[in-house]
């Protein structure tokens, strides 16, 4: 590594470099983009949760002043694309068609876009699209992925036998049943992962332009994962990929549902070429409600065995995952996988996870800020919380006794995944340190003489809750290019998309430190399929990791270059060259020297050594070995009213290990972000659909997000367990707080509600919901 002229930039709390123009409402988004000659796009989207579409009247909405255009699905047909979003079938059980663009005939969810409606200006469109008559024969729905099973329930695709797509089976069904048959006590939960809709600050958009003279596509969109959907689309159009540009600009937010493809921006891009002009969709916050994809919705019954000393012997669960009325891309697939993370942080002999992934009249279902971690976290997380109960043992001593050690790793679970690194008890010890546990567990035992002392003066009860982690963080390969130009500046380039996670401040850090030029004079660029020769996206917690050692690994490459030509044109060897403040010296000479900016120029105007090419730049497709188990232990206090149910989250600290930080601030802040949401969870939100399947949560009056006063301060600390993965040492950081949080919040309002004999609760945990479970049980 050369020496950085302002000492080292990784490991600095650097302010984001992003957040000016981010603040000051200058930053470039979506639906800010005009285009000459540019058409508005509206859907006419059902109404109903379950219908065949028995006719569309288009005549009234095309007859309308300003419409240029009025499409159903026979256009889509008839235009010779394939205008299906596929689905990955490969990993299921059955064959389901992907989801049509536009209604096949038939609708499975409330919103599905049924007729695309495209005028000169957005609000003749809207009124266009009222004037679609669509004549719908309504059929039976069935929203519940229990239900769905039913003998009788409503079949929504012929061909899949009680809705199931497919069933994944986790682990060894006879170990487990061993390790049941041998332990000393069993506990049981049922519970439910509500079903949560994304809310990043700005809905989906796309600008589509086609170009018929090179008979080329534009599409500027919210995307996290440009290259993704360059590829998608490329399927969904019938256009070869390397006549698609898909640019992401500034992208108002994600949690995983703008990395998803859905049926608005391909419908835009159709339209596009069909008109010849360029037209943009902007979602309306209720469309991205209706059609954006959800998240969530796991019903499971679960058990853990144990042994009368505290040993965890086995854990089985069974679990009906909610897919939607279709699949998009691997979402069908993904809920299967959720097992693979049910060891947590315990030395979990045997584990056995069956997993039924369930077509429902919804919205479709994809990967949400966690994506099957925090489903699986919370199922063990509550099952131990529940057997220390059952036992009488204190929950942080019940969950010490199990973790795995520092010195078992790396260590592979029941359910096969290959913990890479962690010392799990030193954060258990972090967050109790810094929460106070032990005052806060004798403050319970004998406060204020009453029979149980989580009963405070106000009579409001007070509650303690822990939730130990893991995360699989990273994943695929990722492109990242460092090119530094004749003058000396450097441009980094990444496939990775950053909405919020401040990946051009992270990159410029890590550049900064492998080819030793100052932090400023180096630019990122992401977001352009064009500019950026291939990518995998932001998801997954994968851009640090992946992201961060491709650009590493380039920038290495263009520093060993540059210190062999700085060598060549200094008459010595390389190894003899070293580089500091700026400039490359022979060692023992520190006269003999030459600026980073005249090797640049060297490396472009022939001055090279015999064997060199020109130019100065480099190209890695980075593809981390094995995956980086992040991890934590969170720890909430919160005081619960009786008479009102209403929760009031007193104290929150969050320990939090993703190895080697590049920038601990931004850290924080995913931390912060993290767990807000997963407090969004556990006590507000839930998406909620009426036996018809109507979507009675269709807006933000209805779906409760929290607000920056429901929102406790957070109190955050970490550890530092590098990864051996992975040249950086790091692992990701962006999905701990959804993934820690809620069980960490509902452990804790169970342990308060321990005197009413409440064993378990579901989320949200609304002041609805605690008052009647402690009046009428759990
Ligand atoms: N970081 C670090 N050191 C590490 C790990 C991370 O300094 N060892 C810092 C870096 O500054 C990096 C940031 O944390 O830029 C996030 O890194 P990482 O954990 O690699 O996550 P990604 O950049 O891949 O972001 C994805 C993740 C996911 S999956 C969702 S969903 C999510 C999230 O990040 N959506 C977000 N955070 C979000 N934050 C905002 N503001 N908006 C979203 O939509």
């Amino acid at each position: 590594m050369s020496e950085n002229p302002e000492g080292a930039m990784v490991g600095r709390d650097l302010e984001r470099r992003e957040d000016p123009v981010l603040v000051t409402g200058r930053a470039t988004y979506t639906d800010d983009l005009n285009a000459s000659g540019m058409a508005y796009l509206v859907f006419v989207r059902s109404r109903y949760g379950h219908a065949t579409v028995e006719d569309i009247d288009t005549s009234d909405a095309e007859a309308t002043d300003g419409v240029l255009g009025v499409y159903t699905w026979e256009d889509i047909e008839h235009s010779d694309t394939p205008g299906t979003i596929p689905v990955e079938t490969g990993f299921l059980d059955n064959e389901i068609p992907g989801h049509p663009i536009l209604a096949d005939g038939r609708v499975r969810y409330h919103g599905q876009p049924v007729a695309a409606v495209v005028a000169e200006d957005r609000y003749v469109a809207t009124d266009a699209a009222d004037a679609v008559d669509v004549d719908y024969d309504r059929l039976d729905a069935v929203t519940d992925p229990i239900e769905a099973t039913a003998e009788d329930a409503p079949e929504i695709f012929e061909g899949v036998p009680n809705n199931v797509v497919t069933d994944t089976d986790m682990g060894d069904a006879d170990a487990t049943a061993g390790a049941f048959e041998d332990a000393d006590r069993v506990v049981e939960i049922e519970l439910e992962n509500n079903r949560l809709i994304a809310n990043a600050m700005e809905p989906r958009a796309a600008l589509a332009e086609y170009d018929d003279v090179e008979e080329s596509l534009t599409v500027t969109m919210t995307s996290q994962s440009p290259h993704g959907h360059r590829g998608k689309l490329s399927d969904t159009l019938g256009i070869p990929e390397n006549r698609i540009r898909v640019v992401a600009p500034s992208v108002g937010g994600g949690f995983g549902h703008k990395g998803h493809h859905h049926p608005g921006e391909a419908v835009a891009a159709w339209c596009s070429r069909e008109l010849g002009i360029p037209v943009k969709w902007t979602a309306t916050r209720s469309e991205n409600y209706l059609a954006g994809a959800h998240g969530r919705d796991h019903r499971t019954t679960a058990e853990l065995a144990f042994d009368d000393d505290g040993t965890i012997r086995g854990l089985q669960a069974e679990t009906h995952a909610g897919l939607g009325g279709y699949g998009l891309g691997v979402s069908p697939a993904l809920p299967g996988w959720y097992g693979r993370l049910l060891a947590s942080q315990y030395d979990l002999p045997a584990i056995h996870c069956r997993t039924h992934s369930v077509l429902t009249n919804t919205a479709p279902v994809h990967s949400y800020r966690g994506a099957g971690r925090p489903e699986a976290i919370y199922v063990t997380e509550r099952l131990v919380d529940r057997a220390a109960r059952e036992l009488d043992t204190d929950p942080a001593e019940f969950r010490r006794h199990n973790q795995i050690p520092p010195e078992e790793f790396p260590h592979e679970t029941a359910v096969g995944a290959n913990y890479d690194s962690g010392d799990y008890e030193t954060a258990l010890n972090e967050a109790l340190d810094a929460v106070g546990y032990d005052e806060l567990r004798a403050q319970q035992e004998d406060g204020n003489g009453q029979v149980d002392g989580r009963k405070r003066d106000d009579g409001r009860y007070l509650g303690i809750g822990l939730a130990c982690f893991v995360e699989s963080t990273g994943g695929g390969f990722e492109s990242g290019v460092v090119r530094v130009h004749p003058d000396g500046g450097v441009t980094v380039y990444a496939g990775t998309h950053s909405h919020g996670q401040g990946h051009g401040t992270t990159y410029a850090q890590i550049v900064a430190d492998e080819l030793g030029v100052p932090y400023d004079d180096i630019d990122v660029v992401e977001g352009d399929t064009d500019r950026i020769p291939a990518g995998t996206g932001t998801f997954g917690s994968r851009s640090t990791i992946a992201g961060g050692n491709a650009v590493a690994e380039s920038a290495g490459e263009v520093a060993d270059k540059a210190r062999r030509i700085a060598a060549d044109r200094l008459e010595a060897a390389p190894e003899d060259i070293a580089q500091e403040d700026g400039e490359f010296r022979v060692v023992g000479a520190p006269d003999r020297a030459v600026a980073f900016e005249q090797v640049a120029s060297a490396a472009y105007s022939r001055q090279l050594p015999p064997d060199e090419s020109a130019g100065l730049e480099s190209t890695t497709f980075y593809d981390q070995d094995g995956t980086a188990y992040a991890f934590g232990c969170h720890a909430a206090v919160v005081a619960v009213d009786p008479e009102s149910g209403e929760i009031e989250v007193e104290r929150y600290v969050a320990v939090d290990d993703c190895g080697e930080q590049i920038n601990p601030r931004i850290v924080e802040g995913q931390v912060h972000g993290g767990v807000a949401q997963g407090i969004g969870q556990a006590l507000y939100e839930q998406a909620v659909y009426d036996d018809a399947g109507t979507l009675v949560t269709g807006s933000m009056q209805d779906y409760a997000i929290p607000k920056i006063q429901q929102i406790p301060p957070m109190e955050t600390r970490s550890t530092v367990t590098p990864s051996p993965t992975n040249p950086l040492g790091v692992k990701g950081i962006g999905e701990a707080g959804t993934i820690a949080t809620p069980p960490a919040l509902v452990n804790a309002v169970l342990d308060a509600l321990e005197p009413f004999g409440v064993e378990s609760i579901d989320m949200p945990l609304t002041e609805e919901t605690v008052w009647r479970t402690i009046r009428e049980g759990s």
